[in-house]
């Protein structure tokens, strides 16, 4: 039996038991603390069907992975390159690259697609960012998931909510919004005023924990008039709710143990990081740090404490908006930004624009077929690897399972071109596997990342613990400005009705971001008049793209889902940073919905 870990992007980060001679047949870790042994369908059964590319192509020829090699070291050798990493593997090796762009001169890119806003939002409240271990989330009285969607993206927290009381805050009727006690079906992009004025409500029924916000938080009378500024009724109306909703919801905080679960829907936006900023606050005021069965817990950062062997001094662009056409030479590795990256038109015309345009990767995908070099990738069971997770603090070995004669790993990749430039200082493979490894902690059988903390924030905040929580106190918003919240209302008897709808765009179940099943259907609620199957055409000021109609209830009338595995989907999304941690903002856009003929 050979242990391994799935290095799927998922917060779950599975242990996996593979017997070589029974591959691809795997098993999960039933005893394992973080999952109940089960593996999902993506990895037992995507990812082996999943048509890899075998050859590596140049000019559109195949040619043997030598001749392939050399060209990307003919490449590199003009003046401005770039690599482009995404997330398809999230094993530590992956960074290994950038050895090689530090060496070359090139630049990597800095921020994110995904999690960056949240996680500035929370620096700015707490200094440093411990994600809340598995084992406290299990002693919670309240679990509070908000804007994650735990049965699709998360599946192996479910069973530390089991007995719990269950409150979900999401725009969508989600499966565990089914299965929750109470379900604020907000609307989109509000998050930060639900927060702001849950901490407005817990202070005026003297709700808030005294003792520690005097102790950890003593700005929190700043704090108590900051959410007072805030006009309660013209909120609620466009949060989409009411007193009597928000008093229930008080209900499962007051005097309980509470635990939110944060995730990615809420900070899609340029107001991402003031969100998490609300939400922490919110925490702070009802005393949920550093206590048992309480805390926040969101996409953690997975290398927190560790001393990263593969972090260089490089030049960088950010992710969500790169200029490609700037670069002569782009090495896209474990990505599809042609499909991933917000506003798919700026992209693909940046993208044709670079003269070396490298793509090492598994499948063929839009980046792909845009590549002058196709390299293919060995996948996580071909290769020795390390697994950190940011959902929970359990690090994995991933060791090697099966040999392949395809492709070439990250490792081999960077020690061609180590050797081709003659560039030196680059270690062995295991030298790095152990690096990593060596800074973990192991208790009873079980590696665990050397950020860890049984139960963050009990000293203090910041690295070193003796610093105080800092409360939001600006909100910057000008895509809607609060201010004119009552001036809306005033005239929208004269104006014609709002015809356009919130974007939202998750996760999907079938899919890996764009890895495996692709989609090409808009959730649109019932009540908008369309009709199951036909063909509309989506247009946003940034652009269009037609899906195929699936009717779903669960949505808000306001609001459209088209998953984010959904071919052409961002071609809709803005080419925005969020306010903070230079994230993309893929849920910043409203969209017309227009019926196509059938055969148009
Ligand atoms: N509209 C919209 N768009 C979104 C999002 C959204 O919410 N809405 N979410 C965003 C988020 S959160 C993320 S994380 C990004 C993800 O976007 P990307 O990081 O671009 O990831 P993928 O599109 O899944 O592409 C991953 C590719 O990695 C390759 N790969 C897999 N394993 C390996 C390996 O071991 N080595 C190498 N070299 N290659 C490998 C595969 O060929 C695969 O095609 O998408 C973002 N895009
Ligand atoms: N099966 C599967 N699992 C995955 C992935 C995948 O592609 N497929 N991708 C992985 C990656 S890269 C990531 S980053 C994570 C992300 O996983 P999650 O954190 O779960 O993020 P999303 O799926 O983008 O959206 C979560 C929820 O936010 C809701 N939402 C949208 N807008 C808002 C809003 O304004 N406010 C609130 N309160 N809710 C909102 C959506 O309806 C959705 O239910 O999942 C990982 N796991
Ligand atoms: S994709 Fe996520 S849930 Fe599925 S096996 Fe991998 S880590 Fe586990
Ligand atoms: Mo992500």
């Amino acid at each position: 039996m050979i242990n391994t870990a799935c290095g799927l992007d998922c917060y779950d980060a599975c242990r996996i038991i593979a017997d070589k001679e029974k591959f691809p047949k795997l098993s999960g870790d039933k005893v394992h603390p973080a999952g109940n042994g089960a593996l999902c369908a993506l990895l037992n059964k995507s990812m082996h069907e999943a048509e890899r590319i075998v050859k590596p192509r140049v000019d559109g020829k195949e040619v043997s992975t030598e001749e392939a090699m050399s060209a990307v070291a003919e490449a590199f050798k003009t003046e401005r390159s770039l690599l482009w990493r995404g997330s398809g593997n999230l094993g530590v090796m992956q960074e290994v690259t950038n050895l090689f762009m530090e060496k070359t001169g090139g630049s990597l890119t800095h921020g994110s697609l995904c999690d960056a806003a949240g996680e500035a939002g929370i620096l700015q409240s707490r200094g440093i960012h411990r994600n809340l271990p598995l084992e406290q989330i299990e002693k919670a009285d309240t679990v509070v998931v908000w804007g994650r969607n735990i049965t699709v993206t998360n599946a192996h927290i479910m069973p530390f909510l089991e007995g719990k009381s269950l409150v979900v805050i999401d725009p969508v009727r989600t499966a565990i919004a089914k299965q929750a006690d109470l379900h604020m079906q907000i609307e989109p992009r509000m998050d930060y005023y639900v927060a702001i004025l849950l901490a407005r409500f817990v202070f005026m029924e003297d709700g808030d924990d005294t003792e520690w916000l005097e102790e950890f938080a003593p700005e929190h009378e700043d704090f108590y008039d900051y959410t007072r500024e805030h006009r309660i009724k013209a909120i609620l109306e466009h949060i989409g709710t009411d007193l009597g909703e928000m008093g229930r919801v008080l209900e499962y905080l007051r005097d309980k143990k509470v635990v939110f679960l944060v995730g990615a829907g809420v900070q899609k936006y340029s107001t991402g990081s003031y969100v998490l900023q609300a939400i922490d606050a919110l925490a702070a005021v009802l005393g949920l740090f550093g206590r048992e069965g309480c805390g926040v817990h969101y996409m953690g950062t997975s290398k927190l404490g560790f001393e990263n062997p593969f972090k260089v001094d490089t030049t960088s662009v950010p992710k969500a908006t790169t200029n490609f056409s700037y670069f002569d030479t782009v090495l896209v590795q474990g990505g599809n930004p042609a499909a991933s990256m917000p506003d798919t038109s700026r992209v693909l015309k940046e993208l044709k624009e670079v003269d070396n345009l490298i793509y090492f990767g598994l499948y063929e995908n839009e980046t792909s077929k845009l590549a002058r070099i196709v390299i293919p990738a060995r996948n996580f069971f071909e290769k020795e690897d390390v697994r950190l997770s940011y959902g929970h603090h359990y690090v994995e070995r991933m060791n090697k399972v099966v040999e392949s004669d395809i492709g070439i790993s990250e490792y081999d990749f960077t020690k061609y071109l180590f050797d081709a430039f003659g560039f030196k200082g680059l270690e062995s493979e295991s030298h790095y596997i152990n690096f990593w490894l060596e800074q973990c902690k192991e208790e009873n059988g079980y590696l665990y990342s050397p950020g860890y903390h049984p139960c963050p924030y009990e000293d203090g905040f910041g690295e070193e613990g003796d610093e105080e929580f800092e409360f939001i106190d600006d909100y910057d918003d000008d895509f809607i400005n609060p201010k004119r919240f009552r001036k809306h209302r005033k005239q929208s008897k004269n104006k014609k009705p709002d015809e356009t709808f919130w974007l939202l765009s998750p996760k999907s179940a079938k899919s890996l971001n764009t890895q495996f099943y692709r989609d090409n259907r808009v959730q649109v609620h019932p009540d908008t008049g369309f009709k199951e199957g036909e063909k509309v055409r989506l247009t946003s000021e940034h652009g269009e793209y037609d899906f195929i109609v699936h009717l779903n209830e669960d949505i808000r009338t306001n609001c459209v889902v088209v998953t984010n595995n959904t071919v052409g989907v961002n071609y809709l999304t803005p080419a925005i940073l969020s306010d903070e941690g230079h994230n993309a903002c893929y849920q910043e856009v409203k969209v017309t919905i227009e019926k196509m003929d059938s055969d148009s």
